[in-house]
């Protein structure tokens, strides 16, 4: 049940508008006629607001430069943008690369999202908040169903962060009546998603597979299970947290697990490859039927150093409160994306 409708045009800033999630964002706000203000870090160069220009939306939005990490910057975007509505994606967002830069992740994702609650607090005119959280923060944990009450146990430094400002989010609520809702975000991908992130490897390197540009490529875990959803599918409970009358933390997931080796399966049925898997550990390969050649192998190097199993999700407050439910299943997400690499990657 929502609460507001948004008919009347607001001035929506996004904070980490280039990367995936505030991409869709955008294109959803700008689609339903609202003013759009990215916050950027650095320059704004071709490489980097590639999902803006493949949207068709690059044109629309007014980019001012933002760094989270800086007090100042966030203060004078603020000032200057006066958003009525802000969704804070800007992050470190690599679970992997959060063991390497465990500094610069909490920076940014924790301290990053204090500073704009804070700003949303002292802000003269009423402003929502929604904020990013993961469903890292679970981390280890012994419940069968996750939901927005679950207790929270991280173990990577990334969780550990995302964990930080989700408690600073309900803080802020408790002790200010600050509107900052949250999304315990669990893995969504998409044609837009960055090739860091196991999803898009796959099937980036099985499309290279299947035109004869590379024989092979490696992954880490394979035993790895994840819920994957389409990220357009979040944007648009996103967005309807924001038109509540109250703020609230919602769980959103598919609902499924499935395991790095069974997406690596989806992939190559979408592409017409039969897969077989031999071996075991780090032995283990994944052998084209058709020629009798490995296409995957496993490495050690993609291993991280804590990698815990990812719970079932319990969605159900999402669809009774925000009446949301995903229109993609993991077939049709991995379909689309090996669609959109076929036409790009060469
Ligand atoms: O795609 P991933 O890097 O995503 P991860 O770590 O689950 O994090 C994503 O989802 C979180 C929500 O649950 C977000 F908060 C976060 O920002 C991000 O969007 O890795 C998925 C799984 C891991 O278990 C990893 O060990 O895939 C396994 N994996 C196996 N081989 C690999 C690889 N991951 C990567 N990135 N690269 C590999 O070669």
């Amino acid at each position: 049940m929502r609460d507001i409708d948004m008919k009347s045009s607001q001035t929506v800033l996004i904070t980490g508008i280039l990367g995936q999630d505030g991409s869709y964002l955008a294109q959803h706000a700008l689609n339903r006629g609202h003013r759009v203000v990215g916050g950027i870090r650095g320059e704004l160069c071709s490489d980097r607001d590639w999902r803006l220009r493949h949207l068709g939306i690059r044109e629309d939005i007014e980019f001012m430069s933002l760094d989270l990490i800086q007090p100042d910057s966030i203060d004078r975007v603020l000032r200057q943008a006066r958003p009525d509505l802000i969704f804070n994606f800007a992050a470190q967002s690599s679970v992997g690369d959060s063991f390497k830069f465990p500094l610069e992740t909490a920076e940014a994702g924790g301290m990053g999202a204090l500073r704009v609650f804070e700003h949303a607090r002292h802000a003269t005119k009423s402003c929502r908040v929604f904020q990013a959280s993961s469903s890292e923060i679970f981390g280890d944990i012994t419940d069968s169903h996750h939901s927005e009450d679950s207790f929270f146990n991280p173990k990577t430094p990334y969780g550990a962060t995302k964990l930080f400002a989700h408690i600073m989010a309900e803080a802020y609520r408790a002790s200010y009546g600050t509107f900052v809702s949250t999304g315990i975000l669990f893995n969504h991908e998409s044609p837009l998603r960055g090739s860091n992130f196991v999803t898009k490897k796959i099937t980036q390197n099985m499309v290279a597979v299947h035109r004869g540009e590379i024989e092979s490529f490696s992954l880490g875990n394979l035993d790895a299970k994840r819920d994957w959803s389409h990220a357009v599918d979040f944007v648009e409970a996103i967005w309807a947290m924001l038109e509540l009358e109250q703020p609230n933390n919602f769980v959103l997931a598919s609902g499924r697990l499935h395991s790095v080796r069974e997406f690596v399966n989806f992939t190559a049925e979408a592409l017409g490859i039969r897969i077989e898997w031999t071996g075991e550990g780090t032995d283990e390969r994944g052998i084209n039927v058709a020629t009798g050649r490995t296409i995957v192998t496993v490495n050690p190097e993609f291993y991280r150093p804590y990698d815990p199993a990812q719970p079932l999700a319990d969605t159900r407050k999402a669809q009774k409160i925000l009446g949301w439910s995903p229109r993609y299943d993991l077939p049709k997400l991995i379909q689309e994306m090996v669609e959109f690499d076929l036409q790009t990657s060469c």
